[in-house]
């Protein structure tokens, strides 16, 4: 079958001749409805008499910005790609995959029905539990399980291949993220009071500097299969379960750059409730759900390290066991570094860049709005500018705290 963009009212043909999902959704009529709130592509949850499934298709063009912005289709093999590697590494953090067809860039998908996208949970003030640990776990596992700590020389070469040339949405991270929002740019975001702040920012050449680094390590690094857009929008939630979802940006990039991604947009959420909530319990808890994350990262990142008694990078006798320890503490120290540099440039490209989140500008009252924006923009650039000397956790807290 050659590509045709998908609509309520086709769907029901493609089901008749793709047996994998006919049988799933069993014979009978379908319920179809379109809910991408994304900014790529396109969404339906179709139920059948027997259950439901998600189908997600790509459209040659950016979604949000409509056909003006002409995207690859190749994103949804990444992103299906990515879906299998990661739900065969951690099965109850990543919805399964049902089916794919690649000539219409689609890929069917277990349909999360209990679950919430985590961003509009925390706008709704919901706490979760768990969190803090399962992102952590997701994390630690595929990060570790994909690099050469844990891999042959030969298996991560050829892991690498697979995702090396996902050219388009990289080259979109690098414009959005590490460029276009530090200069004046068309397609940057338009602002009345903050543009005297932004101006300010894009002239801060200390500050672009560092951005500059991250971005160079974002394009060289190739640590680990990463998510690539790993912000509270790519994560589907309820109080006892966690799942990943939309992983179209996979590539292999550094360790730090899904936890930033993850970081960055907690930061983002605890300063939308400092501004909003008079009482600021919930930001408080965003704050230690942030700790709780990097904490239990770094235990279960340890502990992955020091199990493995040989891989590309581990050969037994080249180290005593406390050099190898040592070795280990200061690599973890180098992945927060990173990390909390990615965070800054996260949370900065979402106060001026295009696709900013809903909890920063889906604040009504324009002088709260100005706030957040104002103290977001201003912690991103502290994060920027001082990521590279951070030695500990205490350090961050430091100074989303203020005291740097
Ligand atoms: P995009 O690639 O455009 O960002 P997403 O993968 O983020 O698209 O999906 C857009 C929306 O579709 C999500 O915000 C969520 O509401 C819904 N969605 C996506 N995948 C699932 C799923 N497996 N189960 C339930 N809803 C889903
Ligand atoms: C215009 S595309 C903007 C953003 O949406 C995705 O979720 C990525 O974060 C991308 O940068
Ligand atoms: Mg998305």
């Amino acid at each position: 079958m050659s590509y045709f963009t998908l609509t309520k009212e086709t769907i029901p043909s493609y089901v008749l001749k793709t047996p994998v999902l006919q049988e799933l959704l069993g014979e009978g009529k379908l319920d179809i409805q379109e809910v991408g709130d994304g900014n790529l592509n396109f969404v339906f949850i179709v139920r059948g008499p027997n259950q439901a499934v998600i189908i997600k298709q790509a459209v040659p063009y950016l979604r949000c910005v409509g056909e003006s912005w002409p995207l690859s289709l190749d994103r949804m093999d990444f992103e299906t790609k990515a879906l299998v590697a990661f739900h065969q590494l951690v099965p109850k953090h990543v919805p399964k995959v049902y089916h794919q067809d690649a000539n219409m860039r689609l890929v069917a998908m277990q349909y999360l029905g209990n679950h919430l996208i985590l961003r509009k949970g925390m706008i709704g003030s919901t706490i979760y539990p768990h969190i803090a640990k399962h992102i952590a776990a997701f994390l630690a596992e595929t990060l570790f399980k994909t690099s050469s700590f844990y891999l042959s020389s030969r298996e991560k070469r050829e892991l690498e291949q697979k995702f090396n040339t996902n050219h388009d949405l990289c080259k979109l991270t690098e414009d959005l993220i590490f460029t276009f929002p530090y200069f004046e740019q068309e397609s940057n975001h338009k602002f009345q009071k903050m543009e005297q702040v932004a101006k300010v920012v894009r002239k801060d050449r200390a500050f672009k500097e560092k951005v500059l680094d991250l971005k160079y390590l974002f394009m060289n690094q190739k640590d680990a299969l990463v998510h690539g857009d790993l912000h509270t929008g790519s994560i589907m939630v309820n109080k006892n379960e966690t799942f990943v979802i939309d992983p179209e940006f996979a590539f292999f990039g550094p360790f730090g750059f899904d936890i930033g991604a993850f970081m960055g947009n907690l930061l983002l959420s605890s300063i939308s409730h400092q501004v909003l909530d008079e009482k600021k319990e919930y930001s408080e808890w965003v704050l230690e759900a942030f700790q709780e994350f990097w904490v239990t990262f770094e235990k279960l990142f340890l502990e992955k390290l020091s199990s493995q008694k040989q891989s590309a990078l581990i050969t037994p006798s080249f180290f005593d066991a406390k050099s190898l320890q040592s070795y280990f503490r200061s690599t973890l120290r180098k992945i927060l570094q990173q990390s909390i540099g990615f965070a800054g440039c996260k949370m900065a490209r979402r106060i001026l860049g295009l696709a900013g989140v809903a909890d920063i500008r889906g604040i009504a009252d324009e002088h709260l709005r100005f706030k957040a924006e104002e103290r977001s923009l201003l912690l991103a650039v502290q994060l920027v500018k001082h990521h590279d000397t951070i030695s500990s956790l205490n350090d961050v807290l430091e100074i989303t705290r203020g005291g740097k």
